[in-house]
């Protein structure tokens, strides 16, 4: 059927006749139209069917299920098929949580003693384009005062409630919280580079393990013929799946059914750049423990038209329900389209009455391996080609399918047990992925997702849960950086260890502390108190664990101030520049206890 092919066919080892055939079936033919006789090129000829090996193995049934489901979506969106026909949205009903109360501090405590149950799963496999920063996401800081990274912040806070969980059940345990990271060939590299330069940041290297995730085949027209690389034409052109593809790659690496045999009940996902999760994990733990969710997604109040996804009732006129992520592009067409003229607008409280997925999921292992028998962890998938002109018959420039791991409940029979878990966005949610110029174009009282905006929220949580927990934290001064106006906080910053559960800070604080609005304060160390001490500068405490520190008295020091940076100063490194502000760091005490036994550092 295919000349230049069959002329090349003694080059093919006999699986590559099956997948060239394969091809062919699939309408695939302008792939080898253009093969040189044997002899030229040989050796790209070779590579090209490497790349289709790599293609066919990586999807769930292979590329003909990958060709087939890529016709039917692209037929139905030149169609203009709207992927929730049928379907009526209301508002979820699922657990709202009061940071701080006694029910709140219950869950935490239930969530640390599940701890030692669960496994940990980072999608970082994106490059973060929005951002518009070169590196990988999980290792700019999450904090400037420490300059601790996203990477190091997680892997600390998995390390803390390895070790809490285990304390409270029996001196004996020693369990490794398995932690899973998966990659792509954008992130891979560095990813395991981070790592392995920094001891793995404490965690056994065992209990880290990274799947990378493959691109997909992109896709040049209608009919779902692959697309050459422009720039050689022996090889598919691929972009990115999503971050769905987390299941099929868990799935596939056969660590779920090693889990279960361990004994673990939970799967935590979560994405790369969000400094204030941990905060969130072991009361969202709890929610999943004492309400026996399979599925449990955390949530925080939503803004109309804010880039996270509305967690959504959908009934369909058949009677199916379900709770689900209606992504932040679908939400307000939905909602227009099932009888709400202002689509996706705030509610008397001020916000969407819709919760906004923060895309942290909670998954009971033993519902989810016999799901992913069914399923082998294929998500549903959708199509986004950008069409040349109304008539919908060419893209401009090539597409392909995607998924999204927050898609999973989809294919749940209507008795599991889907839920969630909404918090206040101030304790819980604070990405970084938009870069300074979109950030600054944000609607005024939408967040800006930005690495300004990120680093802030981390001081402003850390200084209402000290707040909450009996200390005087002065009040915010606002100021502006690159173009976006937030709150400035004293910059409190602790080690996980410091400060894992509310319950863990509020035994820590201890009679009348207060700590100024110019003033940074970094906790480094389990067993440090704060009993009446006052603080106007910056200090510093780093204790080992066998050292108990009392802090208390009067610190007063020139501090550390916040100046200005542009982000178009090239002058500073890209991290900087993408916040806004440096810290200068005039004066500071800073203190460290290396000896065990009872400290106090008295001003
Ligand atoms: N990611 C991968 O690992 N692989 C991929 O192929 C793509 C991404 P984005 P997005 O919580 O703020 C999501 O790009 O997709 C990782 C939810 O869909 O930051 O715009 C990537 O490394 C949305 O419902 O987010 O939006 C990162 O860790 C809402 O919840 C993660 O996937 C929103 O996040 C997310 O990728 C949010």
């Amino acid at each position: 059927a295919c000349p230049p092919l069959r002329r090349n066919l003694q080059l093919l080892a006999p699986d590559e006749v099956e997948l060239a055939k394969m091809l062919l079936n699939e309408g695939q033919m302008h792939l080898f139209e253009h093969w040189p006789e044997p002899g030229v090129d040989d050796d790209k000829k070779r590579g090209f069917f490497d790349q289709v090996r790599r293609l066919n193995s990586s999807y769930p049934g292979g590329l003909v299920s990958y060709i087939q489901n890529a016709k039917k979506l692209l037929a139905d969106s030149k169609a203009g098929k709207n992927p929730y026909d049928g379907f009526t949205p209301s508002v979820p009903s699922g657990e709202v949580l009061n940071f701080g109360d006694d029910n709140y501090v219950s869950l935490e405590a239930a969530g640390v003693k599940e701890a030692r149950n669960a496994v940990f799963v980072l999608v970082a496999g994106g490059l973060g384009e929005r951002l518009g920063y070169k590196g990988i996401k999980v290792a700019l800081p999450r904090e400037t005062t420490t300059g601790k990274c996203f990477l190091q912040h997680y892997i600390e806070s998995i390390l803390s409630l390895q070790e809490a969980s285990c304390e409270m059940v029996d001196a004996g345990c020693h369990t490794k919280i398995p932690f899973v990271i998966m990659t792509s060939d954008d992130t891979n590299a560095l990813t395991i580079k981070l790592l392995e330069s920094n001891s793995y940041f404490g965690m056994e290297p065992s209990q880290v393990k990274i799947l990378k995730q493959e691109k997909v085949a992109c896709l040049a027209d209608n009919d779902a013929r692959l697309a050459l690389d422009p720039n050689d034409k022996y090889k598919i052109q691929t972009k990115p799946h999503g971050h769905g593809d987390v299941h099929s790659l868990l799935y596939s690496s056969g660590l779920l059914e090693q889990w279960k045999s361990e004994g673990r009940k939970w799967v935590l996902f979560f994405q790369d750049t969000n400094g204030l999760l941990f905060n969130a994990i072991p009361s969202a733990l709890g929610v999943s423990a004492t309400k026996g969710y399979n599925v449990n997604s955390l949530a925080v109040p939503r803004k109309a038209k804010e880039a996270i996804g509305g967690i959504t009732k959908l009934t369909h006129v058949d009677g199916r329900t379900m709770v689900i992520n209606v992504e932040y592009n679908q939400l307000d067409p939905l909602l227009r389209a099932t009888g709400h003229p202002d689509g996706d607008a705030n509610c008397e409280t001020g916000y969407s009455p819709y919760p906004g997925n923060i895309n942290q999921l909670i998954l009971e292992l033993g519902p989810y391996i016999e799901e992913l028998k069914k399923t082998h962890g294929a998500i549903s998938e959708f199509v986004n080609p950008k069409y040349t002109d109304s008539t919908k018959t060419a893209f401009k420039s090539s597409t392909r399918l995607e998924c999204m791991m927050q898609d999973y409940p989809k294919t749940l029979p209507p008795s599991a047990k889907v839920g969630f878990t909404v918090m206040d966005t101030w304790l819980a949610y604070a990405p970084v992925k938009n870069n300074p110029e979109d950030a600054a174009k944000v609607p005024k009282g939408n967040p800006y997702h930005s690495a300004t905006s990120g680093e802030m929220a981390i001081y402003r949580a850390n200084s209402l849960i000290l707040r909450k927990a009996g200390a005087q934290i002065a009040d915010p001064v606002v100021d502006t950086f690159n173009g976006q106006e937030v709150e400035v906080w004293p910059r409190i910053t602790w080690s996980p260890r410091w400060g894992l559960t509310f319950k863990d800070v509020k035994e820590k604080v201890r009679g009348n502390s207060s700590i100024s609005q110019r003033s940074a304060l970094v906790i480094n160390g389990r067993n440090i108190f704060l009993e009446g001490l006052s603080l106007d500068g910056t200090l510093i405490v780093n204790a080992v664990d066998e050292a108990e520190v009392i802090v208390t008295g009067h610190v007063h020091n020139k501090g550390w101030t916040i100046q200005h940076v542009d982000y178009k100063d090239t002058s500073e490194k890209e991290e900087i520049r993408i916040r806004g502000f440096k810290f200068e760091k005039v004066e500071q005490l800073e203190v460290n206890y290396t000896e065990p036994g009872k400290h106090s550092l008295s001003a």
